[in-house]
């Protein structure tokens, strides 16, 4: 099976501008390709990984990826996809998410060998192009009609798009144009957002490079689920791939919370897994769903993708000591990530306190009352271990690296007890 049926079998492709051109060109010769992003934030997120994942696949079929930051069209804000026209970034702000990005993009591609990855900034073409040059270069090759018929502009005439945003879709074809004859890159794919800039792309190739030339474009499709609700947040909102706004552990758990009606769809655009392993998956989805084998491997490929192995190790140590409940042998660290959405309480590190007390003034029990007979039921465990004396005081030892005490009344109610 050849690389457009590999991506054919897992559901990637979404549209293409000549299906059966890209197919004889990737037979014949290795290309370089490309995707772009661009620094409005200073992370991605989950919903942005899929044509990267993409363009990894391409490499391991031996064409060249080029990993494009938008140092200059992330100063300009495309329109696509938006309704309303957005703010202005600093340039500082751009500079910055840049280098974030670029660390994330990294982890994604092989850099070395022949076909090793090459990551591009835009504003190291675009910043120097002064406006007369624009005008008679570029935009002199763009028709405004053809310009207005594109669905992003289109769909903001009626709520407004200013002149800058407009202008969007030439600045992504300048760097379509730019790679091809730079890299002679031959594909620019993207979500299905996408289309209208990468088209606009292949028209100014077709207008300002040699008679004939032929550049391609291929756009993914929206990643959705099967109960209709968006795909890529959680209660607390999107799934980051930068561990500070999204920890590993947390990371790991996303991705096992996959319902089995969307799992399999997964597997399929978000890993390296062969179709073998994937059709195993598969059929144990079908016979036997509740070992949930599909939902472990996907999160275990995805979080060590992402994170790496021993990250990987440490999201599942926690998550099985809190489907246990045996927390002790965590690390304050471990802790942190475990129970970041836990109720927390603050007590101050050097005041005495029995465990009575505690429970009611952290509002874990209701009153002195209920909490000593919490405590006599065996309802009561500090940090995993039950605690049945009524006049247990807490100490030192009851602090995980002198930081944290997680207490839990019944089966799942914990709370975090920070020293300060
Ligand atoms: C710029 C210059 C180029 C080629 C592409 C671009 C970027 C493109 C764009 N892409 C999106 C994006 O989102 C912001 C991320 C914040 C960290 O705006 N004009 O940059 C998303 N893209 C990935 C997918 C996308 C798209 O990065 O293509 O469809 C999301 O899945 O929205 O020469």
């Amino acid at each position: 099976m050849d690389l457009l049926q590999d991506l054919q079998w897992r559901g990637i492709i979404y549209q293409q501008t000549d299906e059966e051109g890209l197919k004889e060109l990737l037979n014949k010769e290795s290309i370089s390709l490309y995707c772009g992003i661009d620094p409005t934030a200073d992370s991605m997120h989950i919903g942005h990984l899929l044509p990267f994942l993409t363009l990894r696949r391409f490499q391991q079929h031996g064409h060249r990826p080029l990993a494009l930051v938008g140092g200059a069209t992330g100063l300009i804000g495309d329109p696509s996809g938006k309704s309303e026209e957005r703010n202005l970034l600093t340039l500082e702000t751009v500079k910055g998410n840049a280098d974030s990005i670029k660390v994330q993009l990294k982890r994604i591609f092989d850099f070395e060998g022949e076909n090793g990855a090459v990551m591009v900034n835009n504003y190291d073409w675009t910043s120097a192009i002064d406006l007369v040059t624009f005008l008679r270069d570029f935009g002199k090759h763009i028709g405004i009609n053809y310009m207005l018929a594109k669905d992003t502009i289109a769909n903001r005439l009626e709520t407004g798009i200013s002149y800058t945003e407009f202008t969007y879709t030439i600045l992504q074809a300048m760097d379509f144009n730019h790679l091809y004859g730079e890299y002679n890159c031959k594909l620019q794919i993207g979500g299905s957002d996408q289309w209208g800039n990468i088209t606009t792309g292949l028209e100014l190739i077709r207008k300002k490079q040699e008679e004939g030339a032929k550049a391609f474009g291929l756009t993914i499709p929206l990643v959705t689920k099967a109960d209709g609700t968006k795909f890529g947040k959680t209660e607390s909102g999107a799934v980051w791939l930068d561990a500070e706004k999204t920890s590993p552990y947390e990371f790991y758990q996303f991705w096992i919370n996959t319902a089995d009606a969307d799992v399999i769809k997964y597997l399929k655009y978000f890993t390296f897994l062969s179709h073998e392993e994937i059709d195993a998956l598969a059929a144990s989805v079908e016979s036997e769903p509740h070992l949930r084998k599909a939902q472990k491997v996907l999160a275990e490929e995805m979080t060590r993708l992402i994170h790496g192995e021993e990250s990987l190790q440490q999201a599942i140590k926690i998550s099985a000591a809190l489907f246990s409940g045996e927390i002790k042998n965590l690390s304050a660290a471990e802790i942190k990530q475990g129970f970041k959405d836990v109720p927390s309480y603050e007590h101050e590190a050097d005041q005495e306190t029995t465990l009575v007390d505690l429970l009611v003034e952290a509002k874990i029990s209701p009153s002195k009352r209920q909490a000593r007979e919490d405590i006599q039921n065996g309802a009561v465990s500090i940090n995993g271990e039950k605690v049945t004396d009524l006049a247990h005081i807490l100490s030192e030892e009851d602090r995980i690296e002198g930081q944290f005490t997680i207490i839990r009344r019944g089966k799942k109610k914990y709370t975090m007890i920070q020293y300060k």
